[in-house]
């Protein structure tokens, strides 16, 4: 890996790293047709889209809930068990972030209340491209429906392997949560369709005997480079989730960490992707060697050798040498890592110290993998540095905070000066009448003129 010596210097850690560069712009003017074709079309721009992306021709858009119920009874028993722990344990977790509604006495007389209400529906995209991630989909599911989202549908690409269908995998683990609305299409299609529905601007298919998917108000999950465009065209039509860019992890460690766990982990999400980064930034040169030398005994072993040594020899993974692990935490912090590993000595001090991370593993037994499939937290989490302004998905991402205000007679009397101060003061004096209108006579509509 790339070695970076900072000891000894006051270097700016900006940039050190330099981060994939996806120039999803240009990508949003390649499916811009895609995504208005299905806006004014639907169905039948859809499958215009699916023959000519997915080289399969689609015969409907919603899977069968029998083929759905099937890919379940289907499942290795093994991978059946495990989908039903990382459910619960995230379910666990994701419960406790429920919100409850809050009202604040303002003034006498005088109340807001916080409404926590959640969208009415979600779209979730499942990629089924080079790695089909079925713990994704409990990822996003288990958010939106401990949320209480009364309608969540999920979107993965047909697989011409599978009839036509998403890969049986996402099919079973849709089954395990409870998910019957699914739909075969992918890609930025699949986007349009979930962010306009799959009616067309006449809605005339709507009059069809035929399984339309009605517009959602949320759409989330990774996907490829059209993916992001699409969700990027259509944000605002409807909220979306943030671009997921290639993975991350950085680890800080001391001497105390195991290089066996370090390479080992380094080289987990280095599998992800050839852009995915693996950072170490560690105040000892005795640990950078030798996880240098298991790298080199463990990359030979691993089975996508070739995507994990592009990754680990990229220019945006590499070994940071600092003087202490002050000088540690500042790097990591400014780089604000979608994961964070924490592997030292009083691992959880610091931890409680970082300002920017997607998530944080602490000490030597909670490794990045973990989260990505069963320690209950959410592996969707901010990539590319925005872990500095965004958090992970979470039953947040699917509720509105409404605000209910109520005020009496005497409380709005009391504020009728504050507010007709301010609307003079912003030359919108109507502003203020319409709150004195209610303490004062008006000239009756029949009156001399
Ligand atoms: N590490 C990925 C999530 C994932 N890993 C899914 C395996 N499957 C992004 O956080
Ligand atoms: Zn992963």
């Amino acid at each position: 890996m790339n070695r970076i010596d900072l000891r000894g210097s006051r270097r700016d850690p900006r940039g050190l790293l330099p981060r994939a560069q996806l120039d999803v712009a240009q990508a949003v003017e390649k499916i811009r047709p895609v995504v208005e074709a299905v806006r004014d079309h639907g169905y039948a721009a859809i499958r215009e889209a699916t023959e000519k992306f997915d080289g399969v021709r689609l015969e409907r858009l919603r899977v069968p809930v029998e083929a759905i119920t099937a890919a379940e009874k289907s499942l290795d028993p093994n991978v059946r068990a495990a989908l039903l722990v990382a459910i619960e344990r995230a379910r666990k977790v994701h419960a406790d972030q429920r919100r409850t509604d809050v009202t604040t006495q303002v003034v006498p007389g005088g109340t807001v209340t916080e409404r926590w209400v959640p969208v009415s529906r979600v779209g979730l995209y499942v990629p089924g491209g080079l790695a089909v991630l079925a713990s994704t989909v409990v990822m996003n599911v288990v958010p939106a429906q401990e949320a209480g989202v009364p309608s969540l549908v999920v979107a993965s690409p047909p697989q011409a392997s599978n009839g036509g269908l998403p890969d049986p995998t996402i099919l079973g683990a849709c089954a395990l949560l409870g998910v019957t609305e699914v739909y075969g299409v992918g890609g930025a299609q699949a986007i349009a369709m979930l962010g306009y529905g799959s009616a067309g601007r006449s809605g005339a298919d709507l009059a069809d005997d035929f399984e339309h998917c009605a517009p959602v108000d949320v759409i989330t999950g990774p996907g490829n480079i059209w993916v992001t465009a699409a969700k990027r065209l259509l944000q605002g039509t409807v909220g979306i989730d943030a671009e997921a860019g290639p993975t991350e992890i950085a680890i800080l460690a001391d001497d105390s960490a195991s290089p066996v766990h370090v390479a080992a982990d380094l080289i987990s999400q280095a599998e992800h992707d050839p852009l995915a980064a693996s950072v170490l930034v560690t105040d000892s040169p005795a640990l950078a060697d030798a996880v240098d030398l298991q790298l080199a005994v463990q990359v030979s072993a691993t089975k996508h050798e070739s995507r994990v040594r592009e990754s680990l020899s990229g220019k945006q993974s590499g070994i940071v040498l600092v003087d202490d692990l002050e000088q540690g935490l500042a790097i990591v912090d400014d780089y604000a890592a979608e994961h964070l590993e924490i592997q030292t000595r009083g691992a959880r001090e610091l931890a409680m110290r970082v300002r920017n991370a997607g998530a944080i593993f602490v000490g030597a037994y909670s490794p990045v993998s973990l989260g990505d499939y069963a320690a209950g937290s959410n592996h969707v989490l901010p990539t590319a540095g925005c872990a500095r302004h965004s958090s992970g998905l979470s039953v947040q991402s699917f509720l509105r905070g409404i605000h209910v205000i109520e005020y009496d007679e005497a409380a709005l009397r009391a504020s009728a000066p504050h507010v007709v101060a301010l609307a003079n003061a912003e030359d919108l004096p109507a502003h203020g009448q319409a709150v004195t209108a209610r303490f004062t006579e008006l000239p009756s509509s029949g009156g001399a003129a």
